[in-house]
């Protein structure tokens, strides 16, 4: 089957301007109206910063972003001093298109955004508002008479409809109609700082005109990229500055890749041992001690692995039911684990414990290292 596509390229409607910390763009509207209406689309990583400022008669009308959202200000000074705030929206600074629209009639205001009926917030207006038919946006000018509470706004807008018309920026670029200052037209120049992502350990980056910060919370590292660990090393750092034996943190690798694992930091006789317990469910079963193991730990992958070996000494151990022996001595687990220890009673949690393996050098028992109960009522496991 043949299909003809056919591909044009229309004038765009979408005209953006960039602004930096010291743009404004003015825009003419309708004056003495009692019917204010404008909308734009924005986009930027700032959570703050002045989208629209317009006089009106008698008051100002002022939308910006605040911590994310976007705000409306309105303040209406005839005969007595009315002030209206609304706001809607949030984490509006994530540098995606965002589109905001305000209407204001006789006797409300009406703030959406995204054109999501959801976002809309309703608020009356006690007192008729006039127009004062001049527009600035991006928040930086200087022939006000009340100037901005909020800072100028940095990243682009488009589709900037006054008196519900798409703005001729044509027109205002060839000096016909308003007026900007350091504005880029027809461009938008906005950079994407966390793109590629600089925070290690999965540090949520987060930014703004001109920097990232990486958010670290929960990483279990610190520093401006969460580089750092938290966690001491090694149990012997961990006693070392003076921690009470018991359960503790670490990461083996410090800065490296591997996560922070629980341990038990113990102290016997002047060594200090680390135990690591898995977390699987005591139903658990040993199917095949050894491949079970390589898929539980990948030994060139896993912070068990950093720990063990870096310790003089390792030893592994099981625990079964009391009720289901273990067989230890089978011929197929002499070939895999020569000289295991047999039904060693420690203080696991269950009675009956064998030694799977141990050794010095470690390298062995850090691949092997697996600690599992076996099922209840479960025949006895030929291991
Ligand atoms: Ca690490």
């Amino acid at each position: 089957m043949e299909r003809n596509l056919t591909f044009s390229c229309s004038e765009s409607r979408s005209f953006p301007v960039f602004f930096n910390s010291s743009s404004f763009l003015q825009l003419p509207g309708q004056s003495d109206s009692d019917t204010l209406s404008v909308s734009l689309s924005f986009r930027t990583w700032n959570p703050s910063g002045l989208l629209v400022y317009t006089a009106l008669a008698d008051g100002v009308v002022e939308v910006g972003l605040a911590d994310g959202k976007v705000t409306v200000y309105i303040n209406v000074t005839q005969r007595k001093n009315t002030r209206i705030d609304i706001s809607s929206g949030s984490n509006l600074n994530d540098g995606q298109w965002h589109t905001v629209h305000l209407n204001a009639l006789e006797n409300y205001a009406m703030l959406t955004i995204d054109g999501d009926e959801a976002s809309t917030v309703r608020t009356a207006i006690p007192i008729q508002i006039t127009t004062g038919g001049t527009y600035y946006f991006g928040g930086y000018f200087l022939r006000t008479n009340t100037p901005p509470l909020q800072r100028s706004f940095q990243g682009c807008m488009q589709m900037i409809h006054v008196d519900d018309q798409l703005a001729d920026l044509r027109a205002a670029e060839r000096g016909l109609i308003g007026m900007f200052q350091n504005v880029s037209l027809d461009m938008c120049a906005i950079i994407d700082r966390c793109v590629p992502n600089q925070c290690e350990h999965g540090g949520r980056c987060s930014q703004t005109w001109d920097s990232f910060s990486c958010i670290c919370n929960g990483t279990g590292y610190r520093g401006a990229t969460c580089h750092t660990s938290v966690y001491q090393q090694s149990c012997e750092e961990v006693l070392h500055l003076g921690s009470a034996p018991g359960g503790h943190w670490v990461d083996p690798d410090g800065s490296g890749p591997l996560q922070a694992l629980r341990v038990s930091c113990d102290l016997a006789e002047g060594t200090v041992w680390t135990s690591v317990k898995n977390n699987l469910s005591p139903q658990t079963a040993v199917v095949l001690y050894f491949t079970s193991s390589q898929r539980l730990w990948s030994p060139s992958y896993n912070p068990v692995y950093a720990v063990t070996s870096g310790a003089d000494y390792c030893e592994q151990h099981i625990a079964t039911p009391a009720h289901v022996p273990l067989l230890l001595n089978s011929p197929r687990r002499r070939a895999l684990l020569p000289g295991v220890l047999v039904a060693v009673p420690t203080r696991q949690v269950t009675p009956l414990l064998g030694r799977l393996t141990q050794g010095r050098g470690s390298q062995k028992c850090a691949g092997r290292i697996i600690e599992r109960k076996l099922p209840q009522r479960q025949a006895p496991v030929q291991l």
